[in-house]
């Protein structure tokens, strides 16, 4: 009961969402990280008020992955400079934000040298890493809703070449990679294919000089130029965070990418898509793949929430709920309680 009343009231937290305010977004983004069963239900309910606008195509949500210490969250802090200036609102999730590498360099630094404190258009969140397996990213694409529905520009930070970290980064609308001058860990990973292509590529520090210039060429050598989604020329540029060059080619290239998405219309599917991948692995994450399969398999459940609108917590909600059904209808007997 108590619990219950410490919770914000879902409607009044929707519109003070919307309009931005700034409190509202850290009580919401607190909400969706409560694992309560009394807050999961009223998170649901939030979320479903604001996905009507987040699931459309409004705003931008743009994924910045690369290796530690490439300068991702300078070269956000950079962007968000731009953007201001633009007129334009920016929200930024920062994923583990401080790798051991770079000695826990924090967004809040960055952005605390390229904007003033008291700017009410830019909103960061930090997400602290929760472990090896499953909690990382758990909760980044809800809260990306949240994000959408708030601001014009929502980024994603998110640090390493992994599969997870482009796990988060898949579920953007646009994916910029950052590069380190002289670290052939990209190269190869493209090479292999380990790394999926991003719509951006992006080589900083290029202050370095020769050692940039020839991370940017090789880098050029290796890609596939022509991205899968829509026939897209994947840009590599060459950048740095630091003496501010280049930020508006990138933010040029980035809102190039997000013009292509629009023209060719379906980003509400795209963005249900990503909603698709969010429910599978968070199902994957409880259930295994035995529990996909009892729903009939990813195909059929990926087309099954298709058309829906509802929220990301009501959907799994509404799986898991058919899931434990259907796993209580085929238990033995003796095994059935009562
Ligand atoms: N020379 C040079 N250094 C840069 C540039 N951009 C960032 N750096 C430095 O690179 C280091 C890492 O920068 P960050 O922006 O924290 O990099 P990051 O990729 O966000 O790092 P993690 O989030 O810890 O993985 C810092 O010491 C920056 O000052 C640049 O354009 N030129
Ligand atoms: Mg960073």
């Amino acid at each position: 009961m108590n619990a219950a009343r410490s919770l914000p009231d879902a409607d009044g937290l929707a519109l003070a969402v919307v309009s931005g305010e700034r409190s509202a977004l850290a009580r919401a983004l607190n909400l969706l990280d409560d694992r309560r069963n009394d807050a999961r239900r009223h998170a649901a309910t939030f979320l479903s008020r604001i996905q009507a606008r987040a699931a459309q195509d409004g705003g931008h949500l743009i994924g910045i992955t690369g290796p530690p210490g490439a300068g991702k969250s300078s070269l956000t802090a950079a962007l968000i400079g731009h953007w201001r200036r633009a007129g334009l609102r920016v929200g930024v999730l920062a994923v583990d934000p401080s790798s051991p590498i770079s000695g826990g360099a924090l967004l809040g630094d960055r952005l605390r040298m390229k904007t003033p404190a008291d700017d009410d258009g830019v909103f960061v969140r930090s997400l602290a890493c929760r472990g090896e397996f499953g909690g990382l990213s758990a909760e980044v694409w809800p809260m990306s809703l949240v994000m959408l529905a708030a601001f014009d520009i929502t980024l994603v930070e998110t640090v390493g070449v992994g599969q997870r970290e482009i796990d988060v980064a898949r579920m953007c609308d646009t994916t910029c990679f950052v590069a380190q001058p002289g670290s052939g860990d990209t190269i190869q990973f493209l090479k292999a294919g380990i790394l999926e292509v991003p719509h951006v590529l992006v080589v900083n520090k290029e202050d370095m000089g020769a050692v940039a210039q020839r991370t940017l060429s090789d880098l050029a050598g290796v890609l596939k130029r022509r991205h899968d989604d829509g026939g897209w020329e994947v840009p590599v540029l060459s950048a740095s965070a630091t003496r501010g060059t280049g930020i508006e080619t990138l933010a040029g290239a980035l809102e190039r990418h997000r013009d292509l998405l629009g023209a060719m219309g379906g980003l509400a599917q795209r963005r249900q898509r990503y909603q698709g991948q969010w429910l599978l692995k968070r199902l994957r994450e409880e259930f295994g793949s035995f529990g996909i399969r009892r729903l009939g398999g990813e195909q059929v459940l990926l087309e099954r929430i298709a058309g829906e609108e509802s929220s990301p917590f009501a959907q799994l909600e509404s799986l898991r709920q058919r899931l434990f059904q259907e796993l209580d209808s085929t238990r033995p007997t003796e095994m059935t309680p009562d």
